[in-house]
């Protein structure tokens, strides 16, 4: 088994449910495990302001899927979600981004691992913090440092 993380993000039709529901999805994926879930953060939008909040969190799994199948499942399950791409960060029920996938580094069109843009990014690494508090991405450092100067900044942590 191989330990993934996951980040979940919505911002149409109730994000809290959609992020609910995406977990249980999560769980049922084949050859994975749900192993834990962040609470929910309730975030400003970064990159296109013009939208409404986001819900955020992130997943644990355990998964037997190579890292490109994970991807390939998290992609589906979007599209289950009624996933549409209109623009680059356009308002979404459901974004599933694979972040880190054991200690994998690649670098190909359809998957970079880890995730290129998460250690810039409070909406990820304050939930990563909370449920992989030890976790050091490679070159840059451990998450919770990581995430420091992300607190105080539009990030609001909600229950489970
Ligand atoms: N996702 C983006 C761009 N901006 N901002 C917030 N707050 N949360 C997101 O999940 C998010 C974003 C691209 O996927
Ligand atoms: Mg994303
Ligand atoms: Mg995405």
């Amino acid at each position: 088994m191989h330990k993934a993380y996951v980040a979940l993000g919505s911002n149409l039709s109730s994000p809290d449910l959609q992020i609910g529901n995406a977990f249980t999805a999560l769980g049922k994926l084949p050859y994975t495990t749900l192993v834990s879930q962040s609470s929910l953060y309730e975030t400003a939008p970064i990159g296109y302001n013009n939208q409404p909040d986001f819900i955020n969190a992130v997943a644990e799994v355990s998964t037997q899927l190579s890292p490109k199948s994970l991807l390939t499942a998290l992609l589906s399950i979007e599209k289950d979600f009624g996933r549409e791409r209109p623009f680059a960060n356009a308002p979404r029920v459901l974004d599933l981004d694979l972040l880190c996938y054991e200690e994998v580094m690649l670098e190909t069109e359809f998957l970079s691992l880890p995730h290129p843009r998460m250690h810039l990014r409070g909406f990820v690494l304050l939930p990563l913090a909370e449920i992989a508090p030890n976790l050091v991405l490679s070159g840059l450092g451990n998450v919770v440092e990581l995430a420091e100067p992300f607190k105080n900044q539009g990030i609001t942590k909600l229950g489970n």
